[in-house]
């Protein structure tokens, strides 16, 4: 296929490995804990999830929120604001001291913590980029497979602790728990929240990230190999291939959210929160609406977005669809179309890149004209990309006209105020992305 001589030259291809489908794959993790505006009696059976427990009269397919607002009558998510034009956009190195940084929490306004891919977080002055300190040092553990390594790492709101989301030296995806101790992780008291088997090297997945909920989303891929062979994307049964939602805190190793949509049902695992991703690298909260947005690789040619508005219940037991598809077309003709197939809000094709790097929806204050846009990349093209949305349900995509000048993109990130961090891996750097 046409990515595999990509993925062979690519030591770090977290994507491309993805998009290539080669042996080699990653899970991903998400974590949030918020009060879940949705509440319900009883969950749905697992054949048949709803999309939108919270409105039945919101189309659980049209993930477009001026819809979902405009059929809700609510009025608590403001729709994008989609600029006229592209503002003028260019970056400035913050860092050079991390090798492959993955993710980047901040912990107060002068330090930022970054999760390196081979296994360590380090301690980074967000003035000079200079290191300041090794917060955690799991290089011992983790393996250095493509897709694989210390991949996603997130702060619990109440900045109680850290949690990373990182593959062993066996493949398998483990989550553990980072007790805060004088405002730094203690690896002394170290909690394992999850482990996963990987059935092959790629697809991991791996990031995870607290919902304005409060609780910790999860991503991980189809188990890897390529066309998912064992079906588990579509399978209730296994946490593969699924977005999760737990409470790592409210349990031991970690609690059920009541309202997961699986919380109550036999035979499906209660930890999904959504089903139906091939390999989400990278989701994220628009930190004004609540929507969840999601990057999915494709196969071997159409790299998606996913939006799950908070008005519509973040997607809560919504299907993404692969492998039954990929993107907006037919995969798997073999596995029906999923009752609940909640199709991509935007999707591109190969060439035009090999792996989607998902981003965040930019509510920073430095660049007002990118208000609204989600912003996110390819891990084949240095250009970023935005892509918004009006508020009659009007679509547009567009390269950004700024770009990396070396490495790949593999990640974003956001500080306190809503700026973006742009992180590249092969030659790695963390970049603030600012005016012209
Ligand atoms: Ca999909």
């Amino acid at each position: 296929m046409r990515a595999a001589s990509l993925g062979a030259t690519l030591l770090a291809a977290v994507v491309t490995a993805g998009a290539c489908g080669s042996d080699r794959d990653a899970t991903s993790g998400l974590d949030h804990a918020v009060p879940s505006p949705v509440t319900r009696s009883e969950a749905p059976a697992p054949t048949s999830p709803t999309a939108d427990p919270t409105d039945p009269t919101a189309d659980p397919t049209d993930p477009t929120p001026g819809t979902a607002e405009a059929s809700s009558g609510a009025a608590s998510t403001p729709a994008p604001f989609v600029p006229l034009d592209p503002p003028a956009l260019g970056l400035v190195t913050v860092s050079e001291e991390v090798e492959a940084p993955m993710a980047i929490v901040v912990p107060e306004r002068d330090s930022l913590w970054v999760a390196d891919k081979g296994g360590e977080v380090v301690e980074l002055d967000a003035r000079s980029g200079e290191r300041r300190s090794t917060l955690l040092d799991l290089r011992g553990e983790v393996s250095t497979g493509s897709e694989q390594g210390l991949l996603g790492m997130a702060l619990a709101p109440d900045g109680d602790a850290l949690y990373l989301n990182y593959t062993g030296t066996d493949g398998t995806s483990f989550v553990d728990e980072f007790p805060l101790v004088s405002g730094r992780p203690d690896a002394t008291a170290r909690r394992a929240v999850l482990r996963l088997d990987q059935p092959f090297g790629n697809h991991n997945g791996g990031h995870l990230t607290f919902g304005p909920d409060g609780y910790l989303y999860l991503g991980f891929g189809d188990g890897g190999s390529a066309g998912d062979p064992a079906g588990n994307a579509q399978n209730p049964g296994v946490l593969l291939g699924k977005i999760l939602r737990i409470d790592p805190s409210g349990g031991e190793p970690y609690a059920i959210p009541a309202d997961n949509p699986y919380a109550a049902a036999g035979g499906a695992a209660p930890e999904i929160w959504l089903l139906g991703v091939r390999n989400p690298w990278r989701f994220s909260f628009d930190r004004d609406t609540g929507d969840l947005w999601i990057g999915d690789v494709g196969q071997n040619e159409r790299e998606e977005i996913d939006l799950l508005p908070r008005i519509s219940g973040w997607g809560r037991g919504a299907n993404l669809g692969w492998a039954a598809f990929e993107g907006t077309e037919r995969f798997d003709r073999d596995t029906p179309e999923p009752a609940e197939h909640t199709p991509p809000v935007h999707e591109y094709l190969h060439p035009d890149g090999c792996s989607i790097t998902g981003g965040f929806v930019y509510r920073g204050t430095a660049l007002p004209a990118l208000h609204g846009w989600y912003v996110y990349a390819d891990y084949c093209q240095p250009e970023l990309l935005g892509f918004g949305l009006g508020g009659d349900g009007s679509r547009r995509s567009e390269a950004l006209g700024v770009e990396v000048p070396n490495g790949r993109i593999a990640s974003f990130a956001e500080d306190l105020d809503g700026e973006l961090f742009v992180l590249t891996i092969d030659q790695g750097r963390i970049y603030r992305l600012v005016e012209a």
